[in-house]
């Protein structure tokens, strides 16, 4: 590993982290402002800011595809709502093992927010619907707000 594939990251950029298929846990690592380790794999530079004798027509050629704007479900913290209930909520809602939801809860607790997931508006608005009803039911004051990615 050198200095070369050691990029600083920070929240604002956390849609270009994304779009290449960062992790939610690299997510998390950057709304709390620290440092993260890039993939190596991944290209250090924009196409956009490349040599243009260098760039190739993939590079130029206009996507096909367009992704849809990316919303973060946030996690807020609280001081009542059992850390098990939002493990439990965790695995139900977003399909984490029981280590990545322990891991979030702990993120959540600690730092005051996380993200639990990363999803189109809509589905990201159900999810947050779906968190905060159950639990509502169960007289939890958990609070769950989606927040777009940068770029949006
Ligand atoms: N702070 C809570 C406790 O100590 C646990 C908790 C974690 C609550 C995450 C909400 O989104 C949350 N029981």
């Amino acid at each position: 590993m050198t200095d070369k594939n050691i990029r600083l990251t920070s929240y604002n950029n956390a849609d270009n982290l994304i779009a290449h298929g960062t992790s939610l846990q690299q997510l998390n690592n950057a709304m709390s402002s620290q440092p993260i380790l890039d993939d190596w794999h991944l290209p250090n530079q924009l196409a956009s800011e490349a040599d243009p004798d260098q760039q190739t027509d993939t590079a130029l050629a206009e996507p096909k595809t367009r992704r849809p704007p990316m919303y973060a479900v946030v996690l807020f913290n609280d001081d009542y709502t059992p850390m098990e209930f939002v493990i439990y909520l965790l695995k139900a809602h977003f399909k984490h093992s029981h280590e990545a939801a322990y891991n979030i809860m702990m993120t959540v607790h600690l730092k005051g927010k996380g993200a639990a997931g990363i999803f189109p508006r809509e589905i990201a608005e159900s999810k947050a619907a779906m968190v905060n009803h159950e639990a509502r039911i169960e007289g939890y004051p958990l609070l769950c707000q989606i927040e777009p990615l940068g770029g949006n």
